[in-house]
C-alpha cells in the first residue's frame, strides 16, 4: 500500500511538461518528418501490434509506404522469438514489428482476454518463447466494431486494464487506440465512447493513436467527416438526409480531385484496404511512423532542432543528446547543470551535476528528463 501511494504521489508529480502524446489527422503528413527521426524510431522500438481486420489498415498502408519509400522499413520477427534463431531476426537499424500479435482484438473474443494475453506475452509466463527476452517496447492493440456497443463501464475497464499494464511493465510504452467509424455522427454511442478514451487519455496524460479522428478528415483537413456520420468506408451525408451509406465518399473524392499527388500515387499502390478507402490505409500508416518519431524524439513540427546536424530536443530550455542512447552516461547537455532522468513511474533513476549523468545502464524503455533549471522536461530512449 505504501508503495502504491508512492506511486501515485510520484506520478502526481511527474513535471508538468511531460504530457501525453495524441496522434490524430493532424500527424499524417510525413515530409515534416526528418529522415533522421524516422531511422531513430526504426532503432528504437521492438513492438507487438494485436488487431483484426480494421487494424489491418496500419499495417496494410505501412507496406504501401514502404514500397515507395525504403526508408520506412519494418520486419515482423516473432517466429525467431517464438521458435528459435534458426528463423530471421529484424536488424537493429529496422522496427521490429509482431505483427497480429497477441491474437485477437480489443473486443475479441470479449473485452478483456486482450489484458492478460499482453501479460502473459511480456512476461513469457507460459514459456511460449523460445527466445527470452524478447524486448519489447511497444505494445499497440486496435478495436474491431465492438466500441459502437460498448457502455462506459466497458471502456472504463479498457483504460483501467491499460493503465494497470503500464503499471505492471514500466519499460513498455502502451498505445491507446479509439475505434473506427461507425455513421453514428457526433451523438452516437461510438463518438460519446471514443470521447471517453481521449478525455482520460487527455487527463492521465496518456498516448493516444486516433484511429477515429484520423479517418474523420481527408488529407486537407478542412471537414469533419464524422459530423457528417462518416463511416469506416469513407462514406459520408452529403445531402442531409442523415444517411451516409451510399452516398459521398471523401476518400474516392480527393483522390479524383488529386490524380497525381503522391497520397493518391500510394493509394493505387496499396492493397485492399479492409472494410475502407486506400487513401484512408495511407494516412493511418502515415500517422503511425509520425507517432514513432515522436516517441524517439522527434519534438514535432514545432520543434527548433531537427535532423542529423542537431539530433536533440530544443523546442526551449535545454537539448540532450543522443536519442535514442544505450547508456544514461553517454547523454550530452546543451548547457551545464544538474538533471534528473525519471522512468515513466516518475521515479528518479539517475542524477547528475555538469550537465553529466553516472555512466549508468537503465532498462530499455522511455524516460523523461528534467533540468533543475527548468524548462520543458525531455522524453528520451533507452534501448539496449
Ligand atoms: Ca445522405
Amino acid at each position: 500500500m505504501r508503495t502504491l501511494r508512492t506511486v501515485i504521489l510520484l506520478l502526481l508529480v511527474l513535471p508538468g511538461a511531460c504530457r501525453g502524446l495524441v496522434i490524430d489527422h493532424d500527424c499524417t503528413d510525413l515530409s515534416q518528418v526528418p529522415e533522421w527521426w524516422i531511422r531513430q524510431a526504426r532503432a528504437a522500438f521492438r513492438m507487438t501490434y494485436g488487431h483484426t481486420s480494421h487494424g489491418s489498415q496500419v499495417v496494410t498502408g505501412m507496406d504501401a509506404l514502404v514500397d515507395t519509400f525504403p526508408v520506412y522499413q519494418f520486419f515482423d520477427d516473432h517466429d525467431y522469438y517464438l521458435s528459435g534463431a534458426g528463423n530471421p531476426q529484424a536488424p537493429d537499424s529496422v522496427l521490429s514489428l509482431w505483427d497480429y500479435v497477441p491474437g485477437g482484438d480489443l473486443g475479441n473474443p470479449d473485452w478483456v482476454t486482450w489484458a492478460g494475453l499482453t501479460d502473459t506475452m511480456l512476461s513469457n509466463a507460459n514459456g511460449a518463447y523460445t527466445i527470452y527476452p524478447h524486448q519489447r517496447n511497444l505494445v499497440m492493440w486496435s478495436w474491431c466494431g465492438q466500441v459502437s456497443w460498448a457502455d462506459s463501464a466497458i471502456i472504463a475497464d479498457y483504460l483501467s486494464l491499460m493503465s494497470g499494464l503500464e503499471l505492471s511493465y514500466p519499460n513498455v510504452t502502451f498505445v491507446y487506440i479509439t475505434s473506427h467509424l461507425d455513421g453514428s455522427g457526433v451523438e452516437g454511442n461510438l463518438n460519446i465512447r471514443n470521447e471517453q478514451i481521449r478525455a482520460y487519455c487527455r487527463a492521465h496524460d496518456k498516448l493516444l493513436f486516433d484511429f477515429a479522428d484520423i479517418e474523420s478528415y481527408d488529407p486537407d483537413g478542412l471537414v469533419n467527416y464524422m459530423v457528417l456520420y462518416g463511416t469506416d468506408g469513407c462514406e459520408y451525408d452529403s445531402d442531409s438526409n442523415g444517411n451516409p451509406w451510399g452516398d459521398a465518399n471523401w476518400a474516392q473524392q480527393w483522390v479524383a480531385a488529386h490524380p497525381d499527388h503522391e497520397l493518391s500515387r500510394l493509394a493505387a499502390a496499396c492493397g485492399d484496404c479492409a472494410h475502407s478507402e486506400r487513401l484512408n490505409c495511407i494516412l493511418k500508416a502515415r500517422a503511425f511512423w509520425w507517432m514513432l518519431a515522436r516517441l524517439a524524439g522527434w519534438p514535432g513540427p514545432s520543434g527548433v532542432a531537427q535532423g542529423p546536424a542537431a539530433p536533440g530536443t530544443a523546442t526551449a530550455g535545454f537539448r540532450v543528446w543522443p536519442n535514442p542512447v544505450r547508456s544514461l552516461g553517454q547523454l550530452r547537455f546543451s548547457r551545464p547543470g544538474a538533471y534528473r532522468v525519471f522512468n515513466a513511474l516518475g521515479q528518479v533513476v539517475a542524477a547528475g551535476n555538469g550537465g553529466r549523468l553516472p555512466d549508468k545502464a537503465a532498462p530499455a524503455g522511455i524516460y523523461f528528463v528534467r533540468s533543475a533549471a527548468g524548462g520543458p522536461c525531455r522524453r528520451l530512449v533507452v534501448i539496449r
